[in-house]
C-alpha cells in the first residue's frame, strides 16, 4: 500500500482531445486545477506515443509535484517508471495489477476501474489501493463504457466491498460527474457500511474555459453538506 495518506476527493483525469481540451495547454490546465483544489491527477492520453507520453508526463509532474497532489499515469507502467512518479491506473484491459505492483513497488500507488462487484473484489484482493467505480452517468467522453451504473450500482459495491472485508479500500466514482449532480453523487453512492471517498472527472475541469474556477467549485461543494440531506 501507499505509504502517504493519499485525499481521492477531488481527482482529475486528464483528456487531450480537441473536443474537450480545446485549444488550452493541458500543462496549465492541470496547474490551474491543482491551484483550484484538484487532490490527485491522472494523465490520460490514448493516442500519443511513448516518447510523447513520457516528455509530457514529466512536464506534468513537475506542476503537481510543486502543489503536493500524486500524479498517475493511465494505463501505462512503463511511461510511469520513465518518468518517475507515484503510480498508474490500470483497466481491466491493461497490465494485472500484480504485475504492475511488482514493476513499481510497494510505495506506487495503483489503482483500476471496476465495473462490476466481481471485478472491484478482484482488485480488492490483488491490492489496489483505490478503485474507480463506474460508469456512473453516460458520457460522451468515453463512449465505450461497458456499463452504466448510475448512483445505486456504486453503492452496491460499496456496501459489498464492507461486507467482504474490503471496506479500507480508497474509491472514487467516475462518468458523467459535475457541478450540477457531485452532491447528490456523494450522497446517494454512500452505502450504510461504506462512504465513497471522491468524484474522479474529466469534462467538468478539462473543457472548462477556467479550470481553476471549476476545481475550486467542485472541491467547496464537496465540502458541503447536501442541501437535500
Ligand atoms: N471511465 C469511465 S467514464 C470516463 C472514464 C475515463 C470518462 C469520464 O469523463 P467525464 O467527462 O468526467 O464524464
Ligand atoms: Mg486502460
Amino acid at each position: 500500500m501507499a505509504p502517504m495518506a493519499v485525499d481521492y476527493s477531488l481527482y482529475l483525469v486528464t483528456d487531450s482531445t480537441p473536443a474537450i481540451l480545446g485549444d488550452k495547454d493541458l500543462v496549465a490546465v492541470v496547474k490551474a486545477a491543482v491551484e483550484g483544489g484538484a487532490t490527485i491527477v491522472q494523465y490520460r492520453d490514448k493516442t500519443s506515443d511513448t516518447a510523447e507520453l513520457v516528455r509530457v508526463a514529466k512536464q506534468l509532474h513537475q506542476v503537481t509535484k510543486a502543489a503536493g497532489v500524486p500524479f498517475l499515469i493511465n494505463d501505462r507502467v512503463d511511461v510511469a517508471l520513465a518518468a518517475g512518479v507515484e503510480g498508474v491506473h490500470v483497466g481491466q484491459d491493461d497490465m494485472d495489477l500484480k504485475t504492475a505492483r511488482k514493476l513499481l513497488g510497494p510505495d506506487a500507488i495503483i489503482g483500476i476501474t471496476a465495473n462490476s462487484l466481481e471485478e472491484a473484489l478482484d482488485a480488492a484482493g490483488d491490492g489496489a489501493d483505490y478503485l474507480g467505480i463506474g460508469t456512473v452517468f453516460a458520457t460522451p467522453t468515453k463512449e465505450n463504457t461497458k456499463s452504466i451504473i448510475g448512483t445505486a450500482g456504486v453503492r452496491d459495491i460499496l456496501s459489498d466491498l464492507h461486507l467482504c472485508g474490503f471496506g479500507g479500500i480508497q474509491t472514487v466514482a467516475i462518468g458523467g460527474i459535475n457541478a450540477s449532480n457531485v452532491q447528490r453523487v456523494m450522497y446517494q453512492c454512500a452505502s450504510p457500511t461504506k462512504d465513497l471517498d471522491g468524484v474522479a472527472v474529466v469534462s467538468a475541469i478539462i473543457a472548462s474555459q477556467d479550470p481553476k474556477a471549476a476545481a475550486h467549485n467542485l472541491r467547496d461543494l464537496l465540502s458541503r453538506p447536501p442541501p437535500f440531506a
